[in-house]
């Protein structure tokens, strides 16, 4: 049986359920998770490895995570939606996913703008159906979309229980055309570890801070060195103003301990080491408007500078 392959970008409003949906079909946490929107600030890629089967197809899928769709109002936010863009380019299939209880909002607007724009056959995913009472509520959903030729297959799905997954992942399948394994069998992702170890500090501060403070912070990782059994992390939190960084240290130091301990035992089951841990505050003020500090912020862009030194 023929081998299947190629690149598929997921595309929603923020909040919608991507990241889960990344997580759940490649069977790691590669990206954060948080009920806050706007979570995803980069593009994340994941790599699916399907065996072919008896009557099904295997193949390779490179499944692209990316942020909310919204309109920005900073250089962050531009950035986020840059990424959005260069997760479209190119790529094989869209898989729009839409949240069954979110309210309708200007934002389904946006995606179906930049949806059209690409041309590329898309699938919508309804998600979260889990919350839903009864099926025949997908009725009024399905309608509006119906008349979207790009919609080429509509599945409910609940991407938080996997449930639906398996059908969708064999229509993505059939929809790719036959190609190359584009990535060896036990890679999943190429993010950096040292990225997603400052997403999963920044993780824990999107869960115990709110209102404002979630959406003011950065993490950057200043140093990691990894040893046989232990691997030495320290990170800079940043936030904007001294306000955010009184709420991050807490009393007597007690929020970022309760921030540090958590995102250790997460790094832990990440780099399979003991982890050493150190963080600091520090105050960037309006970093979010600041095209040069939110590049800089890029793990893409650290890579670059990094490899572009070692060439000199
Ligand atoms: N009940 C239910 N909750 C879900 C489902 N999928 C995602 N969620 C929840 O929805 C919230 C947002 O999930 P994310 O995966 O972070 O959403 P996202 O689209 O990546 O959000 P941004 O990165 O902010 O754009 C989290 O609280 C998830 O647990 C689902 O199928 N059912
Ligand atoms: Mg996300």
């Amino acid at each position: 049986m023929s081998f299947h392959s190629g690149f598929v970008c997921i595309l929603g409003r923020p909040n919608a359920g991507k990241s889960t949906l990344l997580n759940a079909l490649v069977g790691e946490k590669l990206a954060i998770i948080s009920p806050k929107p706007q979570t995803t600030r980069n593009r994340i890629e994941g790599i699916i490895h399907i065996p072919p089967a008896k009557r099904k197809l295997g193949g390779q899928i490179v499944l692209i995570d990316t942020p909310g769709v919204h309109r920005p109002d900073s250089s962050l936010g531009k950035k986020m939606m840059a990424e959005v863009s260069v997760g479209l380019e190119g790529c094989d299939l869209i898989l729009v996913i839409y949240d069954v209880k979110s309210k309708t909002s200007p934002e389904d607007n946006y995606v179906l703008e930049m949806l059209k724009q690409t041309r590329t056959p898309a699938f919508l995913l309804l998600n979260k159906i889990d919350l839903l009472p009864e099926k025949a509520r997908l009725l009024p959903i399905l309608e509006r979309f119906q008349t979207i030729p790009q919609f080429k297959q509509f599945f409910p799905i609940s991407a938080l229980k996997r449930d639906g997954l398996e059908v969708v992942l064999q229509a993505v399948l059939q929809q790719l055309p036959a190609g190359p394994k584009y990535f060896p069998e036990d890679q999943v992702t190429n993010q950096p570890v040292r990225f997603m170890a400052a997403e999963l500090i920044r993780e824990q501060i999107l869960r115990e801070t709110r209102e404002e403070v979630p959406y003011a912070v950065t993490v950057r990782i200043e140093n990691f060195e990894e040893g046989k059994t232990l691997t030495r992390i320290a990170a800079a939190i940043y936030c904007e103003r001294n306000s955010h960084k009184v709420i991050l240290v807490g009393k007597g130091g007690q929020m970022l301990k309760k921030i540090g301990t958590a995102a250790r035992l997460d790094i832990e089951k990440l780099v399979g080491t003991k982890v050493y841990l150190e963080l600091f505050v520090k105050v960037q003020e309006r970093w979010r408007d600041s095209p040069e500090f939110v590049d800089e912020m890029d793990w893409r862009r650290q890579l670059e500078n990094l490899t572009g030194r070692v060439r000199e």
